[in-house]
């Protein structure tokens, strides 16, 4: 973790200080509309708490993350035509906002491979 929670774009709207549209939550994640949709879903789910990347949240908040992808994936009725989830991770990846987030992406035939 490089950035303190209260510097943190994510965990400022987890502690209501921003607004976002959200979707659902649970005790540990929260669901809410991207502000610059790429798909007619797109969600991001966070952990509630504040993790940079992928690879610093052990598994069971990782499972659950994953497992709120998937209620948000039913919920917007993407689950059956099909949707993708993306972890954008460092640099490279094309991270931008250093809390972890799993992009919910649905609702129109998407490429690939990504650019
Ligand atoms: O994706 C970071 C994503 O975060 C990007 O798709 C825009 C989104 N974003 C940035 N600020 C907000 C607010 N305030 N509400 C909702 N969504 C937001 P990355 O994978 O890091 O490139």
């Amino acid at each position: 973790m490089t950035q303190s929670a209260s510097a943190c774009l994510f965990c400022r709207i987890v502690a209501g200080e921003i607004p976002a549209t959200v979707v659902t939550e649970t005790d540990t994640t929260l669901a809410f509309r991207d502000i610059d949709p790429k798909a007619p879903t797109h969600v991001l789910v966070i952990p509630k708490e504040h993790h940079r990347a992928i690879g610093d949240v052990d598994p069971v908040l990782a499972g659950q993350i994953l497992a709120t992808a998937h209620q948000v994936a039913k919920s917007e009725g993407v689950d059956e035509s099909g949707y993708r989830l993306v972890f954008n991770t460092g640099e490279h990846g094309g991270q931008t906002v250093f809390h972890v987030h799993c992009h919910v992406l649905g609702g129109r035939g998407l490429t690939w491979p990504p650019g």
